[in-house]
Formats: structure tokens, C-alpha cells, sequence
């Protein structure tokens, strides 16, 4: 995997975080996104020693920013092989009734427009070099609607359908597209759900989550593969996790 270059968005936190360590330590270089700059700063410092890091501070609602930050990478970072679209978050846990429009807002934008903004700006060079690998963050929420989770679900499922649809619109290039769609991973997405609400801290008591380096783990098996197999899918749960709605819990 040595002189291959990944671009991950949500670079900062969670299981974006933990792909970055898990990538750096197989030799990739990195193009980080987040817009937490002393997060990225701090995490380009660590890694440095060990491949090329380059970061970038943008947030994926703003179209412009985006593209803009992207074609700002410099040459030798340009080439990316490997797209992580990781960045995304659930805002709100409520009966669609009693959704916040804000909150809804900020699903769609950041889990579906987000990952086509960025996308948009990486495939041209992908589709021109005939080579790439696209990683879609998905979740089971992709595949299975739970209650209350309304927005948060669909912006997943489209996830999903969008990762279809690069997978047969990119086919005749030779890019490889694949969604890795976990269950309950314990990082700060509750926190962001929740807005800070002590209630985060109850989702991963009384049984062991995934932790974000077991989907870490994931991904670099998806990456690492010969050039001619694609892992197009995967569905990942902790033990504890049998769908959406039933995970054993030891109180
Ligand atoms: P975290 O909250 O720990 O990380 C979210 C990351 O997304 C942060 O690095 C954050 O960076 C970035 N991000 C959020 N909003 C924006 C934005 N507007 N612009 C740019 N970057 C943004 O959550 P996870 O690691 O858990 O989530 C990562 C992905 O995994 C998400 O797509 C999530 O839906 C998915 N997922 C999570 C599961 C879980 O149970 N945790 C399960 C299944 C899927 P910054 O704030 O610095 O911009
Ligand atoms: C995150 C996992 O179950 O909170 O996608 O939707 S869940």
C-alpha cells in the first residue's frame, strides 16, 4: 500500500480518526478533513514521521468551500487512490413529528450532499488515471429504519444507494466503490446526536460497542485487497448487536 495517497473527511474524530492511524501505520499517505484545526494539526504532528500528511480544514455543507479546498491540494498529494466519505453525524433523536427542520437540514446536507460534494471533486482525476477505490460510510441505519430515526435513516439509505449507483457509473473506469455500514460504534456520534445531553453517555453502557478501530480494521481490509476484487458491501455489528433494535445489554 506504500505511495498510495487517502483523502478521509471527518478525519478528526471517531472512526475517520481511527482509520487515519490504521492507514498511516500501513504506510498510506493522508489528506485529512475536518473542521476541527487543532484536531488535524494534532494528528498531522503524530503521523508525520511515518507518511505524508497534508490537511484540510473545510466544512462538506458548503459546496464552494469544498470544491475550493480540494483543488487546493497540493501536486504531490493530488493523485488520491482512496476516498474515505466518512465525515456525518446524526442531529436529534425525535419522532418525525417533533423533528427539528434544523436538525434534518443538517443530516441531508452534511451525510448525502456532503459525500457528493467531495466525491464530485475527487472522481475526474479517479475516472482520468483509470484507478481509485471510493469508501462510503454507510450504517445499518442504511438498511434498517428504527424508531425515531427517521432522517438520520434515510440520509443512510441514500448513502447506500448513492455508493449503487457510483459502483455502476464508475464500473467502465475501473474505480472501485464499497460502503462499510456499522452498527453502534462508540465514538462522539451520540454526543453530536444528543447535543451534549448526558443521554450519550447511556447508549454504549452495559455492553461493548464496536470501537472505532474494529471498523478501521474494516476498511483496510476493503482497501488492501487485490486489484481485482471489490468488497462492495459489509454490514458490521458489535456481538451484542443483532439489528438495529435488539442489542443485549447487561445492566
Ligand atoms: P464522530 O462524531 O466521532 O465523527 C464525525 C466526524 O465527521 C468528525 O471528524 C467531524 O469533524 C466530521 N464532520 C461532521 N460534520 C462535518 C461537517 N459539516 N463538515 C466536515 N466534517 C464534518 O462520529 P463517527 O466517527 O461515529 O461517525 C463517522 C461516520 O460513521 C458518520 O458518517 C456516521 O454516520 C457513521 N456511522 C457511525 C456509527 C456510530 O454508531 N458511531 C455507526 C454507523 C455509521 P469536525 O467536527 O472536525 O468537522
Ligand atoms: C449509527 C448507528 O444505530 O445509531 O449509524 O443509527 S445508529
Amino acid at each position: 500500500m506504500t505511495n498510495k495517497t487517502a483523502l478521509i473527511t471527518g478525519a478528526t474524530s471517531g472512526i475517520g480518526r481511527a482509520t487515519t492511524y490504521k492507514f498511516a501505520e500501513q504506510g498510506i499517505n493522508l489528506v485529512l478533513c475536518g473542521r476541527r484545526q487543532d484536531r488535524l494539526d494534532d494528528i498531522a504532528k503524530t503521523l508525520q514521521e511515518k507518511v505524508a500528511v497534508y490537511t484540510l480544514n473545510f466544512d462538506v455543507r458548503d459546496r464552494e468551500a469544498t470544491i475550493k479546498a480540494i483543488n487546493s491540494i497540493p501536486e504531490t498529494f493530488k493523485n488520491i487512490d482512496i476516498l474515505i466519505n466518512n465525515a456525518g453525524n446524526a442531529h436529534g433523536l425525535d419522532p418525525i413529528q417533533d423533528g427539528d427542520i434544523s436538525d434534518w437540514d443538517a443530516m441531508m446536507d452534511i451525510n448525502v450532499k456532503g459525500l457528493l460534494y467531495v466525491s464530485k471533486a475527487i472522481m475526474p482525476q479517479m475516472i482520468e488515471r483509470q484507478t481509485g477505490h471510493i469508501i462510503n460510510i454507510g450504517s445499518s441505519a442504511g438498511k434498517e429504519v428504527y424508531p425515531k430515526g427517521n432522517v438520520y435513516c434515510a440520509s443512510k439509505h441514500a448513502v447506500l444507494a448513492i455508493t449503487e449507483g457510483m459502483r455502476i457509473d464508475l464500473n467502465p473506469y475501473g474505480i472501485k466503490v464499497s460502503a462499510i455500514n456499522p452498527g453502534l460504534v462508540e465514538t462522539e456520534f451520540s454526543k453530536v446526536r444528543f447535543k451534549g445531553d448526558a443521554k450519550a453517555d447511556d447508549v454504549y453502557k452495559g455492553y461493548k460497542a464496536l470501537q472505532p478501530e474494529d471498523v478501521a480494521d474494516v476498511i483496510y481490509f476493503a482497501v488492501s485487497r487485490p486489484a481485482h476484487v471489490n468488497i462492495a458491501d459489509v454490514l458490521m455489528f458489535c456481538t451484542a448487536q443483532a439489528s438495529s433494535t435488539i442489542v443485549k445489554k447487561e445492566m
